[in-house]
């Protein structure tokens, strides 16, 4: 079976992409890079950002590797946090604390407006691009948190045209729609027809 390493040390990650090459019957087997595994994330966009991610994991394991750079970008505070989506609070809780008491003062739905984007880039050792993609899946920024399913900010993440919060959903739910799983399903579609 053909393997691809994935450049991550966000196990949630790891779950969803599996979950997704299975569900899509991609008979490729996904191995995460060794960790500790942290790439300083100097780059100034999400796609930037995910090849720095794959070329950094690509080299240490001497195989082709992909990355993925996805962050929370708030319509009203300017596209924060953005691709600062991982620093912006210490852990899980604390980053939903804080944005929503930066969205205090934007009493509608209309106000909220956000969407996840997900950058993922596959590279090789030599640092050649072998495939790029970045999605958007649109939303807002809830009053409170929903849901006990997902990760990062799930809970805080109304879906547009639905009255759900991503972390409302099952996984499976999750990677028919999400940001993640639009990238998936070009980046799958491509490793079918090239890798
Ligand atoms: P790696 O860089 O090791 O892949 P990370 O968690 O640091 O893991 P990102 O930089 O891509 O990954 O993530 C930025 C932040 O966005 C981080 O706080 C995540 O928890 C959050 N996040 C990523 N994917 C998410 C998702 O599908 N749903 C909600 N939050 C997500």
């Amino acid at each position: 079976m053909k393997e691809l390493i994935f450049a991550t040390s966000n196990n949630n990650k790891i779950i969803e992409v599996q979950g997704k090459f299975d569900y899509e019957k991609c008979n490729i087997k996904i191995l995460p890079v060794s960790q500790p595994f942290n790439p300083d994330e100097n780059g100034k966009t999400f796609l930037e950002n995910s090849y720095i991610k794959a070329f950094t994991a690509a080299k240490k394991m001497n195989k082709v590797a992909f990355g993925d750079d996805t962050g929370l970008c708030v319509k009203a505070l300017n596209g924060r946090p953005g691709i600062y989506s991982a620093r912006y609070a210490l852990d899980g809780e604390s980053k939903i604390e804080k944005l929503l008491n930066e969205m205090k003062e934007f009493k509608t739905l209309e106000e909220r407006e956000a969407y996840f984007t997900c950058a993922i880039t596959l590279v090789k050792p030599d640092g050649e691009t072998l495939f790029q993609y970045q999605s958007k899946f649109e939303g807002y920024i809830d009053f409170e948190p929903k849901g006990e399913h997902g990760f990062g900010y799930d809970p805080i993440f109304k879906i547009k045209g639905s009255d759900k919060n991503l972390a409302e959903l099952s996984l499976t739910e999750k990677n028919e729609i999400s940001h993640r799983a639009l990238a998936l399903t070009e980046f799958i579609r491509w490793l079918n027809n090239n890798f």
